[in-house]
């Protein structure tokens, strides 16, 4: 019988699954955390993002203590852009446009430094490790399969930004039937609003994208499921 430990979330409690929870990072990627990076260039405070990493540092230690699969994802293409459509190329500040040159190397552009993830959050060896051309992490790569493979029905939810590839990651999960817990304090967002606003809209109507619970809530569960496991 699977064990589960009971998370004090929003607008329910959630059964977190020993063996069939994983813990998804989304695109803790230099380019948008770093200051000086394509997200700062854009005229984005970059220190809302940081905020994220020091929680998120503390989630991704425990998560790894209980033995959760862990799965990274960076957003980016290849540097001949043949993955990138001409709809997500010519949007935005026409100076700065993926693939064009920025401090951190080519604008999320695979191999630049930009592109890799934040040291701090250094994926751990045999961690898996999502490369994706679209703003969901289920669109045009393997992560379902992945896991399905393992038995994966529950994700813990992590990264950045909340309204972006955190809620279209989120979306696509529910319709392929996983069980969603979105961590408060280890999404983030440039916009105050859309914060407080993309997290309102997973929990609301029941739930009707999943879970929020911050890390107070989710770790203590963490550790108890190390401590059962003993
Ligand atoms: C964005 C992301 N905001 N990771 N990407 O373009 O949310």
């Amino acid at each position: 019988m699977t064990r589960t430990v009971e998370v004090a979330a929003e607008p329910s409690p959630y059964e977190l699954a020993a063996g069939r929870t994983a813990l998804i990072v989304i695109d803790m990627q230099r380019d948008f955390l770093l200051p000086g990076g394509f997200g700062e260039s854009l005229g984005n405070d970059v220190d809302r993002l940081r905020v994220v990493v020091p929680p998120l540092a503390a989630l991704l230690a425990a998560a790894r203590t209980a033995g959760l699969m862990v799965i990274h994802t960076r957003e980016g293409h290849l540097p001949d852009l043949s993955d990138c459509p001409p709809a997500k190329l010519n949007r935005g500040a026409p100076s700065k446009r993926i693939g064009d040159p920025g401090r951190y190397g080519r604008i999320l552009i695979r191999g630049e430094y930009g592109h890799d993830i934040i040291d701090e959050l250094a994926p751990a060896d045999g961690e898996v490790v999502i490369d994706k051309p679209g703003k969901g992490a289920f669109y045009a790569t393997a992560l379902h399969d992945t896991l399905t493979a393992a038995g994966i029905t529950h994700l813990l939810i992590t990264g950045v930004t909340t309204e972006v590839c955190v809620h279209t990651t989120t979306r696509e999960a529910n319709d392929r039937g996983y069980e969603c817990l979105v961590v408060s304090d280890c999404v983030g967002s440039y916009f105050p609003e859309f914060q407080r606003v993309g997290l309102e809209m997973v929990k609301a109507q029941g739930g009707i994208f999943g879970w929020v619970a911050d890390t107070a809530a989710v770790i203590p569960a963490l550790n108890a499921l190390t401590t059962t496991a003993a």
